[in-house]
């Protein structure tokens, strides 16, 4: 698997303003500074494609990149979609309301979704808000991929177990990741191909 070109699309704060879908997309979707954006710029090997924030709840719009790979001597185009992060505390009532309905209302409306990746904090587990996160995923049958990243802040001896219960707990498969040393980045990408079906013949996008 190989990642040929990786480019910046579109960015939207509502909805209507993203350009139709083009191709298959995989969305990116987790609590305020889980690493979604990290993991986005790890799994294409590239830096700076998605901008990283110390500072939590930047990222208030739905950004869109366009990825081609070649996979097995073929190439495919790969919409990966960072939607902003949930959860964040010191974020006003009022605009913490404003992005559930953002990020719902991409999930529940683009038809080229193929799923979409749940990144987690190995260190702090599931939360409330990732749990309600897989419940509405599950409702819309849109297929979950659980990322448990960070995995490089626990020590080489717990990360295994750690990975394990979290597993436990959810009852589905959860893919250690770390965004720092590229750890479950093969591992990673076998499920986003699977669930894109671009592993399969007929991987053309919606009509
Ligand atoms: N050690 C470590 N830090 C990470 C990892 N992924 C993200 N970070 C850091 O976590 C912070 C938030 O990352 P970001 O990708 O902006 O999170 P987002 O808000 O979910 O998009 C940044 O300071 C990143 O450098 C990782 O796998 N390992
Ligand atoms: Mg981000």
């Amino acid at each position: 698997m190989d990642v040929l070109d990786a480019e910046f699309v579109a960015g939207a704060t509502a909805i209507g303003q993203l350009p139709a879908p083009t191709f298959a997309e995989v969305a990116f979707a987790g609590r305020s500074n889980v690493g979604k954006s990290s993991l986005i710029n790890s799994l294409v090997r590239r830096k700076k494609l998605v901008r990283t924030s110390g500072a939590p709840g930047c990222t208030r719009a739905i950004n869109i990149f366009r990825v081609r790979i070649r996979t097995n001597g073929d190439e495919a185009h790969l919409d990966l979609v960072d939607l902003p992060g949930y959860g964040y505390a010191q974020r006003s009532k009022a605009e913490r309301r404003s992005w559930g309905p953002l990020i719902e209302g991409f999930l529940r409306e683009r038809p080229g979704l193929r799923g979409a990746i749940v990144i987690i904090d190995i260190r702090r587990g599931v939360q409330e808000d990732d749990l309600q996160l897989l419940e509405f995923l599950d409702s819309i049958e849109v297929t979950p991929i659980l990322v448990a990243t960070k995995t490089d802040k626990l020590p080489a001896s717990k990360r295994k177990l750690a990975v394990e219960t979290l597993r436990r707990e959810l009852g589905r498969p959860v893919t250690g990741y770390s965004s720092v040393t590229g750890d479950g980045r093969e591992a990673l990408w076998k499920r986003i191909l699977s669930v894109s079906s671009i592993d399969r013949p007929d991987s053309s996008p919606p009509a």
